[in-house]
């Protein structure tokens, strides 16, 4: 695959892809075209499944989690195979980084990155995976001992979003893996081609068949069948918090299946005057504008110390109009196409909205005319108020609202004032004002002078409606399994009957 990385070019045809089920590949008697964001021609072809395909995968990641081969050998065992994984996906990088940037539009230098975050996955499910336990109680008399199990939670419905297809993938397989289940994964519909390769890589790793399936369609049909599946024990979902209500009503409607949900964000930026501002506008211009907005955790409000305010705005504009938008098969593009029509047409409405509603366009609003590509100028809007749809809605797209405060308790209100609780960007030099901050603004994953850091270690998930549970790290493991509380009697029992 270094030839790929030397030469960067379009594929000739689009390449065919099966759908992976029990260990085998099959081929789909409906076939769906993507077409690259960047450059309008098409790159991949997937399979359309049926619902019969997604009771197949069911079935047989049912079959391998009842003949006990992934679940009942050791933790260690699971381990080999996940830093085989590991040593593989480091050798196929660039051309999984590739096919990513072929169908999501993305960077090649960011999805490279990416790819090596998903190693970093594997390498850190493969210590969980041996590190997994459970507890005991030594403290319940000289008569009982307890013992409290983790066992894995069975079969895992996996449905992934388009805006990270590997890593998101990376975050939940791994783990997934570790736990002891086995899954059946549908990808989104536009970006399957990453998930598929990964059944390649885990195949030739050695992971025995029906522990990863992957079915591929529209989420519609094949992820709403999902959702309601009777035979699923959890489902993770990761996308828009609208599908994920519809999964929680499926979820009740079938068989209470656990539910992992990661959701949308509108996360806040908040910089105190004391801060550095060019450190600060530099995060802000990057947390806004990296993977072109389309990002739960994107900070998509500025929430600035109205003392500095005019200046910051100044700093980021000026910063913002020297991001490298373009082709993404470029070495040098920092930011590459909007993944598809339906949300290019949803940012491009917003940002009208924002004029319409009298907020102050100060950078971008507009549409870049690159190639045949759908490219959005990073976008600025400043005195925007609360109520305003541009405030309060997901945008999933660069489109950057600026809100001013006078208070700390201003600023945690503002941040606060939103559906959402995913992430948050703090800047300050004043320990005791961080602390205070970050205790009272309810998001799963905080940042300190900083945005957007982090690894495979930390817990990912979010507050309110945006969502519920934990992926990665040892909770992300912990996630994929049910606790057995088991109590033991030592000695003669104490008869009942006299
Ligand atoms: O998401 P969907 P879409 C947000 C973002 C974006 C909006 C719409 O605001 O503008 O969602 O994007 C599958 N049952 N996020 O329409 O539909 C679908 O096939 C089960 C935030 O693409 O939620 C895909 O695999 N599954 C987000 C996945 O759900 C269904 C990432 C996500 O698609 C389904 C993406 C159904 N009824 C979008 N319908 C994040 N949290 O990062 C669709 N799907």
């Amino acid at each position: 695959m270094d030839q790929i990385a030397r030469t960067l070019s379009l594929p000739e045809t689009p390449r065919e892809f099966g759908f992976f089920i029990d260990g085998e590949w099959r081929h789909g008697r409906e076939l769906a075209e993507q077409r690259s964001p960047a450059h309008g021609v098409p790159v991949t072809r997937v399979a359309r499944c049926t619902t019969d395909d997604l009771n197949d995968a069911v079935a047989a990641a049912r079959r391998a989690f009842e003949d006990r081969s992934w679940a009942g050998i050791s933790g260690g065992e699971r381990a080999g195979v996940l830093l085989r994984a590991a040593e593989i996906l480091r050798r196929r990088r660039d051309e999984v980084a590739y096919w990513e940037v072929l169908e999501n539009g993305k960077p090649i230098a960011q999805a490279r990155a990416e790819i090596e975050g998903c190693i970093a996955c594997f390498e850190t499910a493969a210590g969980a995976a041996r590190l997994l336990h459970g507890d005991s109680f030594n403290s319940l008399g000289d008569g009982l001992f307890g013992m409290v199990l983790r066992e894995p939670i069975g079969v895992v419905g996996l449905i992934t979003p388009w805006n990270f297809p590997f890593l998101i993938l990376c975050e939940r397989v791994p783990f997934i893996l570790a736990s002891g289940c086995t899954m059946v994964v549908k990808p989104s519909e536009v970006t399957s081609a990453t998930t598929l390769i990964l059944a390649e890589i885990l195949t030739e790793v050695g992971l025995p068949k029906g522990v990863y399936n992957v079915v591929t369609g529209p989420g519609r049909s094949v992820g709403q069948a999902m959702a309601e599946h009777a035979d699923i024990d959890m489902l993770s979902f990761t996308g828009s918090t609208g599908m994920g209500r519809s999964c929680v009503h499926a979820a009740a409607d079938s068989n209470f299946k656990k539910l992992g949900l990661e959701l949308g964000g509108k996360n806040p930026i908040i910089v105190f005057a004391d801060s550095d501002l060019e450190d600060a506008a530099d995060a802000a211009a990057f947390g806004i504008s990296f993977n072109t907005g389309q990002c739960c955790v994107s900070s998509s409000r500025l929430i600035v110390e109205a003392s500095v305010a005019d200046e910051f705005e100044r700093l980021l504009v000026e910063k913002m109009a020297r991001i490298r938008i373009g082709d993404p098969l470029d070495e040098a593009t920092q930011v590459g196409a909007i993944t598809t029509e339906a949300q290019n047409r949803t940012i491009l409405d917003y940002i009208a909205k924002g004029r319409d509603e009298g907020a102050r366009l100060l950078t971008g609003g507009e549409v870049l005319e690159i190639g045949a590509g759908r490219f959005i100028a990073p976008t600025l809007f400043s005195g925007v108020r609360r109520d305003m749809a541009i405030a309060r809605d997901e945008i999933f797209g660069p489109v950057l609202s600026s809100f001013r405060f006078e208070t700390v308790d201003e600023a945690i209100a503002i941040a606060n004032d939103t559906v959402y609780g995913l992430a948050a960007s703090l800047w300050t030099k004043d320990l005791d004002k961080a602390l205070v901050v970050t205790r009272r603004v309810s998001a799963g994953r905080f940042w300190v002078n900083t945005i957007m850091a982090g690894g495979p270690e930390m817990p990912l998930g979010g507050f309110k409606q945006s969502g519920w549970g934990r992926e990665a790290g040892v909770y992300g493991v912990e996630e994929y399994t049910q606790i057995k509380s088991v109590h033991v009697e030592i000695g003669k029992r104490k008869h009942w009957i006299g």
